[in-house]
C-alpha cells in the first residue's frame, strides 16, 4: 500500500503558506493560521509566528517531527532570512525544500532572494512558486514529488 508523502509547510508570517497548503489539497480556508493545522494525511501547515518566536521552535520541531518533508516557503520580495541556523536539520531523516512564493508580486526579486537563501546555506534545489496560479502550484507539486499517482511520492508501506 502507498500512503502520501506527509509534509510541513514552514516559514515567515504571510509567506503563503496556507495558501499552498489549500492549493496543494490540505483543503481548510485560508486565512491567518493560529495554530498548527493538519490535512486528513497529516501534512501540517504552521502558522508563521511559530517561527518567529524562539520558545516555540521546540512545538514546531516536535509537532513536524513525523513529516518526511519540511517545505520552507520564503517570499519572492522579502530579502531577509529570519530562520535560525540548522532549525530545518534537526531530523536527520528529513527532506528539506525550500520555495520561493508570491513569484507574481511586482516587487518579486526572486534570483536576489534566491542568492541570499544560499548565501545563507541553503543547498540543493531551490524552487519557485505563485501560490495564486494553479498551473505553478502544479509545477512545484511535481517537481516536490507530491503527485498521489506518481509511485515515487509516495512511501511505501506493508
Ligand atoms: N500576490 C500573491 N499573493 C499571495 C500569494 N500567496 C499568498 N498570497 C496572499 O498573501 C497573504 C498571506 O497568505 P497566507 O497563505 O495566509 O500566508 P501564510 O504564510 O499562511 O501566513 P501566516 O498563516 O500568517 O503565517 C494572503 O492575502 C494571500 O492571498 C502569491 O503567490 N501571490
Ligand atoms: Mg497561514
Amino acid at each position: 500500500m502507498q500512503v502520501p508523502i506527509r509534509y510541513a509547510l514552514l516559514g515567515p508570517v504571510e509567506a503563503g503558506k496556507s495558501t499552498l497548503f489549500h492549493a496543494l489539497g490540505g483543503g481548510g480556508a485560508v486565512r491567518k493560521t493560529q495554530a498548527l493545522e493538519y490535512d486528513a494525511q497529516g501534512c501540517i501547515d504552521t502558522p508563521g509566528e511559530f517561527f518567529s518566536h524562539p520558545r516555540l521552535f521546540h512545538a514546531l520541531i516536535n509537532s513536524t517531527a513525523e513529516c518526511e518533508l519540511l517545505i520552507y516557503v520564503h517570499p519572492a520580495n522579502d530579502l531577509e532570512c529570519r530562520l535560525p541556523p540548522g532549525l530545518l536539520d534537526v531530523h536527520g531523516h528529513q527532506r528539506v525544500a525550500v520555495v520561493i512564493s508570491k513569484t507574481d508580486l511586482p516587487d518579486a526579486r526572486p534570483d536576489a532572494v534566491e542568492a541570499m537563501l544560499r548565501e545563507r546555506g541553503f543547498g540543493g534545489d531551490i524552487l519557485r512558486v505563485c501560490g495564486l496560479r494553479p498551473d505553478s502550484v502544479a509545477e512545484l507539486k511535481a517537481r516536490l514529488g507530491l503527485n498521489s499517482e506518481s509511485a515515487a511520492s509516495s512511501r511505501q508501506t506493508a
